[in-house]
């Protein structure tokens, strides 16, 4: 169990206006007794001023501190917030006091770990802490708010208990054979379990469209040289990434840039094109698009309005899923069934942002806000761990073994309670936690 003290920045350093200093452990309070003139945990959870100074009783700061006394603090130890002032200075000097009065620098995400070890958050609400710290559209903080707050959990914990009964009752099977009530009918407990595996596949279904959520649609920009892709990947995001020029082939390398469309996260791809590669850097560059547009969730293909689209643009268009877009609009061509755009005059843009959104996430807008999705592969390979050892079970059941019933049911809980982290598993902690920042 992880309980001596640590002490952490939880702001990003450098010039600020305050930054927030966060203290936890078995001796939190004795540590901010060294540091923090007139240091009381009580009144707990209020916020008060105090002069900071360090071991050799120099001043450092004035600022706030709260104690929040165990276990009603987001760790489940004793935990002290002191805020200071920002900038390079008053922060470091604050935390290296801390230290030197004894607590250790915290690891990354530690402080969500002992809340985890704690009770207070279970593994899937500590992810949803990364992503909510992690999000750049409004959608994504929207799902890892509803995280958060156990929209998951509560599913899984739901299952979790449905397998739970099932083992009571088979295990009735199994010891009673001969009591009144007679053995649980074995179509009773297929019922139960097929229901469970049911409901593991609802949630299983709506991994993909969580996990685009949670990473960003993968959008690849392609078509010929020229027809003005970084102008459009330019515009789209709202400043100049990519050169644009009226040379053909300026775009050798893929450029890849984060933002939202409408509220929903997109990795936008600007890559070379396909076609027309004279020297081999251009080749390279060709070799690259290929690979973005194996993996995109979305190819727009790009053709100047007034153009009619070669058989190969309308191949690349038909192969996979893609958005014909009609480029420089403002010249006045035909756009034909495709989307218009001007990246010199705006035209469009919206109407594309929102025609791939819908697009994208449409799984997503389909099931609502508030649905719980599986937004990790950690949660995706536990759960399909859990709807195989089902299958096991559904098979024994059929063969009439019920002890390997029992066995398999029990991986299958097994699986959830990895997933939920109500089992201690040290390399899953440390998998979920590597990506945190140090005051998380
Ligand atoms: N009129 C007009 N010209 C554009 C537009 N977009 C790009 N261009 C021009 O087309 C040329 C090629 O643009 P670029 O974005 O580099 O094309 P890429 O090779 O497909 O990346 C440049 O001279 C751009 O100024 C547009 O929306 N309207
Ligand atoms: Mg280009």
């Amino acid at each position: 169990m992880l309980t001596d003290p640590i002490a952490a920045l939880a702001t990003p350093p450098g010039r600020s206006a305050l930054a927030v200093i966060r203290l936890t452990g078995d001796g939190a309070f004795a540590v901010a007794a060294r540091v923090v003139d007139g240091f009381a945990p009580e009144p707990a959870r209020t916020a008060r001023l105090a002069a900071f100074h360090d071991a050799a009783g120099e001043p450092i700061d004035r600022g706030l501190y709260t104690a929040f006394p165990k276990p009603h603090s987001y760790t489940g130890q004793d935990m002290v917030e002191l805020s200071c002032h920002g900038g390079l200075l008053a922060p470091t000097r604050v935390l290296a006091a801390l230290h030197e009065a004894g607590a250790r620098p915290a690891a990354p995400g530690e402080f969500t770990r002992r809340a985890v070890l704690n009770g207070k958050l279970d593994l899937v609400q500590a992810e949803a802490v990364g992503d909510l710290i992690d999000a750049i559209a409004p959608a994504q903080a929207r799902a890892a708010l509803g995280q958060l707050d156990g929209g998951l959990s509560r599913r899984l914990a739901d299952l979790r208990n449905a397998l739970v009964r099932a083992e009571g009752l088979l295990a009735y099977d199994i010891d009673f054979p001969g009591e009144d009530d007679g053995p649980v009918p074995a179509e009773q407990i297929a019922a139960e379990l097929e229901a469970v595996a049911g409901r593991i596949e609802r949630l299983l279904s709506t991994a993909p469209a969580g996990e685009r959520l949670r990473e960003g649609a993968l959008l690849v920009l392609a078509g010929r040289p020229n027809v003005g892709k970084s102008s459009l990947f330019n515009s789209l995001l709202g400043m100049d990434r990519a050169l644009v020029t009226d040379i053909p082939g300026t775009t050798r390398d893929a450029v890849e840039a984060h933002t939202d469309f409408l509220g929903w996260p997109v990795r936008l791809v600007d890559t070379a094109g396909l076609w027309d590669a004279p020297g081999p850097i251009d080749r390279l560059g060709v070799g690259v698009s290929r690979r973005y547009l194996a993996s995109a969730d979305l190819v727009l293909v790009c053709v100047e309005a007034g153009r009619a689209p070669e058989p190969d643009e309308t191949a690349l268009a038909e192969e996979r899923p893609a958005l014909l877009v009609r480029t420089k609009a403002d010249l006045g061509g035909d756009p034909g069934d495709g989307i218009a755009v001007s990246a010199l005059s705006a035209l469009g843009l919206d109407r594309l942002r929102r025609a791939v959104a819908e697009r994208v996430f449409a799984d997503r807008i389909a099931l609502g806000d508030l649905e719980p999705a599986l937004g990790r592969a950690r949660q995706r390979t536990a759960l399909a761990c859990a709807r195989e050892a089902l299958a096991g079970a559904l098979d024994q059941l059929r063969a009439g073994d019920a002890v390997l019933v029992a066995h398999h049911v029990r991986e299958a809980t097994l699986a959830l309670d990895e997933l939920i982290g109500t089992v201690d598993v040290e390399e899953v902690l440390d998998q979920v936690f590597a990506s945190f920042c140090v005051g998380k």
